[in-house]
């Protein structure tokens, strides 16, 4: 099916089944293929209904505001804190995101990559390939022996993480802004409080304004010299600059990250680091997971261009019909 009159702004480069998805049903137009961005916007803003983005790009209330008719953002990946959902609210717009089909990606990914800087596969691959086992043993490691793990951010993917975690012996403990009822493990009201009595923390809450640098300084020294930090969140939730300064010179223990502040810039600081493992934001970026999450970027959009509920609106912009 086609809808001709529903025209849709791509924001920015997509997988192939975005793109097809979308410019094969919907008169379509990549905003990033524009050369003069705001003039287009300007000129011809007001015949898009739909919108589809990405992490890439802002959809903040500069953009939605040139798209006086828009009816959905529809945004690609569970962290939308790219997408101004309050002003798309206030506007009657519905956003969508990507949530639940991801959840058990990113929490494997998460404990992989707790195994991995812990136990520090990355640099024992390493150590063979640069043929030094020949000349003596890889050093010994830490363990996940005896661990407590503090979650920060115990929503579906942190649940997830948490089952994995509990499976392979971690004591588990939680912060967020509220506490859970049926929920087992601990709960801390206080990051600092947290962070003082666990020895890993796992970061798992969305970016944005209201967790932006919540794992600050005082947060990283209470993790301390023994202390991991494992963040496959969004970057914008650690004192970068702090992190890699307490890592060059032992403050913090080790750390392992999916995510950065800038990305794809990573701080070159962390490249020469032994007690980092770096990962290039691949919490979710398996061919299956990604698949998922694609067509529900292309579903969403079509169930609003029919007149449906979307699939997946975020909590900002519930569906009314
Ligand atoms: O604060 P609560 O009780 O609503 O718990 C949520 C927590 N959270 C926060 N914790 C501390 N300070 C905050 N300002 C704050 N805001 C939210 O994060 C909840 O337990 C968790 C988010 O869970 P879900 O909404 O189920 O998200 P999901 O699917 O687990 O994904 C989490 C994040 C995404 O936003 C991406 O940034 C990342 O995973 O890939």
């Amino acid at each position: 099916m086609t809808f001709a009159d529903f025209p849709v702004l791509i924001t920015q480069p997509m997988m192939p089944l975005i793109m097809e998805g979308v410019e094969s049903r919907f008169p379509s137009v990549r905003l990033f293929e524009q050369a003069d961005r705001s003039a287009f916007l300007a000129s011809e803003g007001p015949r898009f209904k739909g919108l589809v983005t990405g992490q890439a790009v802002a959809s903040d209330a500069i953009l939605i505001g040139r798209l006086p008719n828009l009816q959905i953002i529809s945004s690609f990946g569970v962290g939308y804190d790219l997408v101004d959902a309050h002003a798309a609210a206030a506007r009657g717009i519905t956003v969508t995101n990507t949530p639940d089909v991801l959840t058990d990606e990113v929490a494997d990914l998460a404990l992989g990559l707790l195994i991995a800087t812990t136990r520090r596969l990355p640099q024992a691959d390493t150590f063979i390939r640069q043929g030094r086992w020949l000349k003596g043993n890889f050093p010994l490691s830490d363990t996940l022996r005896g661990k407590t793990m503090g979650i920060l951010g115990l929503g579906r993917i942190g649940k997830a993480v948490a089952t994995r975690a509990e499976a392979f012996g971690l004591k588990l403990a939680y912060h967020g802004r509220t506490q859970q009822p049926d929920v087992p493990y601990p709960f801390f009201a206080s990051l600092l409080e947290m962070a003082k009595v666990v020895d890993i923390l796992m970061v798992i809450a969305p970016g944005g304004a209201s967790t932006k640098a919540i794992v600050n300084r005082a947060v990283l020294e209470a993790l301390g010299p023994h202390g991991t930090l494992i963040n496959v969140a969004r970057g914008s939730l650690v004192d970068e600059p702090v992190m890699v300064e307490m890592l060059a010179s032992g403050a913090l223990g080790a750390a392992g990250l999916d995510v950065f502040e800038d990305e794809p810039r990573v701080p070159e600081a962390l490249f020469g680091l032994e007690n980092v493992v770096l990962l290039p934001h691949v919490g979710s970026a398996s061919v299956y997971t990604r698949n998922q999450m694609g067509q529900l970027v292309v579903d969403n959009v079509i169930a609003i261009a029919e007149g449906r509920a979307p699939l997946t609106p975020v909590p900002e912009t519930p569906w009314i019909g």
